[in-house]
């Protein structure tokens, strides 16, 4: 019953909403497997491959400049959810703590629970990409990635890591779950990056 649980965009939000994309009521949860328990203080965040190797507590990433969001979030499967408030630290304010090698093009993000997904790196550079540890002024759910996730609004939602806990920066693409699973591997709403054709 799909009408339950999705509404048409309006004339007004039609111009935000992508292509084979309808308006969710509420905000679904989209996981594959299980909500892993993390707690906050045996959190870590590792940088590792083509970058210095570092390790950032919680109390490392609450030190770091901290600002609110307001994004839309595009999931696959076909539901959006426009105007979605969060907190937490901008991906651009988080490069100043590392030193990556020129050589790196692309990024692997991985999380607790064993998620990886792929990202080149000037999708992961975007100015409004953030990593999130509040929703709508509470602390991010764990069902929605809590304690903290990768938002990166300008792709498909499955580009935005929950319980995310590294990055390894690549020289050569590589391909985390979804994208080895038949999803393309940019994901980009406007143009209906779904899936990968079998051929590439
Ligand atoms: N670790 C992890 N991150 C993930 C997923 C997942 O299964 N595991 N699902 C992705 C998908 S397909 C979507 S649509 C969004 C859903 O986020 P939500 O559950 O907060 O709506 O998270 C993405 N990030
Ligand atoms: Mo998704």
């Amino acid at each position: 019953m799909p009408g339950k649980f999705f509404q048409k965009p309006g004339p007004d939000m039609q111009d935000r909403v992508p292509p084979g994309q309808h308006l969710a009521k509420g905000f679904p949860v989209l996981t594959y497997g299980q909500t892993p328990t993390i707690d906050i203080q045996s959190w870590e965040f590792k940088v590792w491959g083509l970058a210095t190797p570092k390790t950032f507590t919680w109390d490392d990433f609450m030190a770091m400049p901290q600002q609110e969001f307001t994004a839309d979030f595009h999931c696959v499967t076909t539901w959006s959810k426009l105007d979605v408030k969060w907190r937490g630290v901008k991906v651009t304010d988080f490069m100043q703590y590392l030193e990556v090698d020129p050589k790196a093009v692309h990024v692997m993000e991985h999380c607790y629970g064993g998620y990886t997904t792929n990202i080149a790196i000037e999708d992961f550079l975007r100015e409004e990409n953030f990593f999130a540890h509040t929703l709508f002024d509470d602390p991010l759910p764990p069902d929605h990635g809590g304690p903290m996730r990768l938002v990166v609004p300008h792709l498909y939602a499955w580009k935005s890591a929950k319980w995310i806990n590294g990055l390894e920066f690549l020289g050569d693409m590589e391909l985390g779950f979804w994208e080895r699973n038949g999803y393309h591997h940019r994901g980009e709403p406007w143009a209906e990056e779904r899936y990968s054709s079998r051929w590439g």
